[in-house]
């Protein structure tokens, strides 16, 4: 298992030879397969942030944090040991489609393969684990990552034929001499039997493969059953694999501190859902031989069994809040009110003279006596949830519990086998102050943003 060679004019040519040669060997075993492309943009939109992303459930390509130990590709094994994941929490990052834009209106390969091979650096990065080493290619999403890559680039080519009046197929950048091996003349590396300049002909768009665009919120997103359109930014998004909630609700947040946990919610009434789920992004390759080219292959289906939802109970809701947002609303606040015992405890209190204590303890934010200020911006709620001041939703707190877990999981591995693995203590595994972007960027883009957090709508 190699991942080619990098850094340098050939990576995007041998990869395209290379994606080619490997889609017809899986053929051999199954001629229905299509290797699919993983649009990392997609995700990167996710409102939540790209680490909730369905891809990283058991139906897809399985656990995204630590031995890979369930999912179609459950306890795989590497040359350096088991298949391993870790998403989100190294400094990666995925594809962002204003970087997409940006290369595409360059004109030449020269100027678009190393700021495009550094974009697609990142995402081996942002995967982790096993993705981010020399055995790169032992991780399916590999293929999928490079097809993506390789469909990028056959836009620039058809860019560079309509706009720039630049033929592609002949397009190959000058040779570096400090770089020999990238040259276009050199033998493909691993597969000497091709120059690296084959990679550029236009012989494997036409006749080996070609892609089905992306999917947008014009085609319904492809009626993909993993993405929808978030209407805040009019782009296609994943669905996240949690489950932020019930279908939408103009139910405002409640941020009262109320002494349990209260939130109205409506009566879900959802049973055991059989999902088909259809690659929203497939490679439609065509055989040369057997069919006309550009007939799209049929996407795979996966039909997979989720457990039924839990139908919360109704709740009555609780002492109506002075401070209440909905899901696109602005914050409203209410001054801190006096303390009204008229005592020079509640007033030193007040004016923030000592901690406090008695029955302002109880709340600081009920509404008679308070420690610090109510929350009064998004970004002052979004803080007090997550400094634990403020109740969490049963919603919020399952996505919780669910993040814990994940990371419970990466403690399980010995810190030399993964150095970036981020790594909590046991102290602090309520502290969501510890899950910095996990918990932190769906409140942001909840409470700010006014954005969906999946195809329900948020309810955290
Ligand atoms: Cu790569």
């Amino acid at each position: 298992m190699m991942e080619g060679p990098i850094e340098g004019h050939a990576f995007l040519p041998w990869h395209r030879v290379f994606l080619s040669l490997f889609e017809e060997a899986l053929r051999q075993k199954d001629p229905s397969v299509s290797l699919p492309y993983w649009d990392s943009t997609l995700d990167d939109n996710m409102a939540a942030g790209p680490g909730f992303s369905i891809m990283w459930d058991n139906a897809h390509l399985g656990p995204g944090v630590g031995n890979v130990n369930a999912g179609p590709f459950a306890n795989w094994t590497t040359a350096e040991g088991p298949l391993q994941r870790n998403v989100a929490r190294g400094n990666g990052n995925l594809v962002r489609q204003t970087r997409i834009n940006t290369l595409l209106n360059l004109c030449l390969l020269d100027e678009f393969t190393d700021p495009w091979e550094s974009t697609h650096d990142s995402v081996h990065v942002w995967v982790g684990g096993t993705m981010e080493r020399s055995f790169a290619a032992a991780d399916p999403v590999f293929y999928m990552h490079h097809a993506f890559v390789d469909y990028v680039w056959e836009r620039f080519r058809q860019r560079q034929r309509a706009a720039c009046g630049v033929d592609p197929a002949a397009d190959y950048p000058p040779d570096d001499a400090d770089a020999p091996e990238h040259s276009a003349v050199s033998p493909m590396v691993a597969m000497d039997f091709l120059r690296n300049r084959d990679g550029i002909a236009d012989y494997w768009i036409n006749n080996w493969f070609n892609y089905t665009d992306s999917p947008t919120c014009a085609n319904n997103c492809g009626n993909s059953p993993d993405l929808y359109c978030d209407s805040a930014i009019n782009r296609c998004v994943s669905n996240s694999r949690f489950d932020f909630g019930n279908p939408v609700s103009t139910t405002p947040i409640p941020l009262t501190t109320a002494t349990t946990t209260t939130v109205t919610t409506t009566t879900a009434t959802t049973t055991t859902e059989t999902t088909t789920t259809t690659r929203p992004t497939p490679i439609p390759i065509t055989s040369t031989s057997e069919s006309p080219r550009n007939t799209p292959t049929p996407p795979r289906n996966i039909t997979t069994t989720r457990p039924p939802t839990p139908s919360p109970t109704p709740i009555p809701s609780a002492t109506p809040s002075p401070i209440t947002t909905t899901s696109t609303g602005p914050l409203t606040t209410t001054p801190i009110a006096s303390c009204t015992d008229g005592g020079s405890y509640c007033r030193k209190v007040n004016e923030g003279q000592k901690p406090y204590e008695g029955k302002c303890s109880k709340d600081p934010y009920d509404g008679s006596c308070a420690r610090r200020p109510r929350p009064a911006t998004a970004d002052a709620v979004v803080n007090a949830i997550c400094r634990n001041e403020l109740p969490r939703s049963p919603s919020l707190q399952a996505v919780f519990d669910a993040i814990s877990s994940e990371l419970k999981r990466a403690q399980r591995f010995p810190p030399e086998s993964e150095q970036t693995w981020f790594r909590m203590k046991p102290d602090e595994e309520k502290d969501c102050r510890c899950l910095d972007s996990l918990i932190r960027d769906p409140l942001v883009a909840y409470l700010k943003e006014g954005r969906q957090l999946n195809q329900y709508g948020p309810k955290l």
